[in-house]
């Protein structure tokens, strides 16, 4: 048989051949419920915005590899927070200069001149970090198409420092001065540095805050805004969040807040600068960053995290794919009996993809554990020292979640994955928690790799990876289950199943 007919049947043969479908988005290890990027790279949540009926989450992302560079900005949108759908490169770095993290705003005035003209006077403006030729600058991109396509602005920068860490803008509009204000950071002085403007496009420096708190690391990705203390609209702080890496207190990078006053040019710390406040006691949240034109009538402050640490974030054993945001958390302040407090939990929109009954975890046994799980429980104090929950699977890898009676709250992963991969992931991470009439609750949001831990209504929580070789299809009890304690689950349902759009 001649080389060409042999080929021709080849190629015939193949394309007879049924074709396996590769269910999009069934990668072992992909979140079903929490973001991913469709693939390659992806870090900081970035330019979180609500405009007309659409959440839009932007993120730190390299179009060309499964490891960080060519940082760009990838786009999605959403009408729940929950599913949703992929758009195309918002902002591709070009000429050399990469597009760090930033955030987004409605210009609902169109005060930067900057909005198409027309009946509608409103636009889309986003402030990035050009990381590039040797500095970091602040500069400004607009879209006149609800975010679809993006203009970076033709007078960029709109502030050049001269300085190589310099970044991270978060803008925001403050009624009460009538301007916007812009928070960055001088990452490597720990200072957070505040500008004010009127037109979005001319700044001028307000304020220095810092160093404070945590200061081991560069400080990276700040934000800051009201909140009301025990939900009394009459009592407002604001909170300023700072991440560091690294520096923070399971190694590697961590988010850190301040709580205290604001009157439109300076914030002023409530507690001694030597606080520091931790937004998560697990490993992996980071780059936190909340959304802006959340509607009045909503008046949530929600923001999202990277779930990750940049200790091992270019490594982590995840293919085509590289990277997960945290489930959108709402966010409040909590007088405790140390102070007040950042409490976060999961949007409600979650509990929507809830599906079947909830399962109960028996007393001496295990159950079946779906890919990704919503599952409460409730831990009443008693004699025993370690409670909670085990994650396991057929390759004899587990997970460990619970409290013990100190008490502290828990994720141990050391024996989460057979296989080494890097020597700063195993581990296991505790923070402390308190009794609460003699109990303690948790929530645990399970997805496939992803664990969010909520302890007491998220007066503490716990972020961490998994990578286990098979999936945890198991979970039991750790020991014997405490008197009157209780553990139930949801499965959760795919946001993945009509689309990988
Ligand atoms: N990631 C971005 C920076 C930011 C850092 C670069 C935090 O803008 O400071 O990808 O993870």
């Amino acid at each position: 048989m001649k080389a060409t007919t042999l080929l021709a049947l080849v190629v015939c043969a193949l394309a007879a051949a049924p074709r396996v479908p590769q269910p999009a988005y069934e990668e072992p290890l992909r979140p079903r419920v929490h973001f991913t990027p469709p693939r390659n790279f992806m870090n900081d949540p970035n330019g979180l915005v609500f405009y007309k009926g659409e959440y839009h989450l932007f993120y730190q992302h390299n179009p060309f590899g499964a490891t960080w560079g060519h940082m760009s900005w990838g786009h999605a949108v959403s009408s729940d927070l929950l599913h949703w759908q992929n758009l195309p490169v918002a902002l591709p770095e070009e000429n050399g200069v990469m597009i760090f993290s930033g955030s987004a705003a409605v210009d609902w005035h169109n005060s930067s001149g900057l909005c198409a003209p027309g009946a509608d006077p409103s636009c889309l403006i986003a402030v990035y970090t050009g990381h590039g030729h040797g500095r970091q600058t602040q500069n400004l991109a607009y879209s006149n198409d609800r975010g679809r396509t993006w203009t970076k602005y033709s007078g960029n920068p709109v502030i050049d420092l001269g300085l190589e860490n310099f970044r991270d803008p978060k803008v925001f509009w403050h009624e009460p001065t009538r301007r916007w204000v812009l928070v960055t950071v001088l990452s490597d002085q720990h200072k957070v540095r505040l500008f004010g403007s009127e037109d979005l496009r001319t700044w001028k420096a307000l304020s220095d805050f810092g160093p404070a708190g945590a200061t081991g690391g560069v400080w990276e990705c700040p934000d800051l805004f009201p909140l009301s203390v025990d939900g009394d609209p009459t009592d407002v702080r604001w909170v300023l969040d700072v991440d560091i890496n690294p520096g923070a207190p399971q190694g590697g990078s961590g988010g850190q807040y301040f709580v205290g006053r604001f009157d439109g040019t300076t914030f002023v710390n409530e507690n001694s600068p030597g606080t520091t406040l931790w937004a998560d006691a697990g490993k992996d949240f980071y780059a936190t960053i909340s959304f802006s034109d959340i509607p009045e009538a909503d008046g949530r402050r929600i923001w999202i995290g990277w779930i990750s640490n940049w200790q091992y974030a270019n490594q982590e054993p995840t293919e085509i794919w590289r990277g997960a945001q945290s489930i959108p958390r709402v966010l409040g302040l909590l007088r405790g009996p140390e102070g007040i407090r950042l409490v976060q939990s999961p949007v409600a929109e979650l509990e929507t993809l809830r599906t079947g009954g909830t399962v109960t975890v028996p007393q001496s046994r295990s159950e079946v554990l779906p890919p990704s799980a919503d599952i409460q429980l409730d831990i009443p104090r008693g004699q025993w020292r370690e409670a909670g929950l085990r994650f396991s699977n057929s390759a004899g890898e587990e997970v460990l979640v619970g409290v013990t009676s100190s008490p502290e709250a828990f994720v141990d992963r050391r024996r989460s994955r057979r296989e080494s991969w890097h020597a700063e992931y195993p581990a296991r991470h505790a923070g402390e928690v308190r009794w609460i009439d003699g109990r303690i609750t948790m929530r645990v949001l399970f997805d496939r790799s992803v664990l969010e831990v909520f302890v007491n209504d998220g007066e503490r929580v716990m972020t961490d990876r998994v990578y286990p070789v098979a999936p945890y299809d198991r979970v039991e009890w750790i020991g014997q289950m405490p008197d009157g304690a209780r553990a139930r689950f949801w499965e959760l349902a795919s946001v993945w199943t009509q689309a990988a759009r």
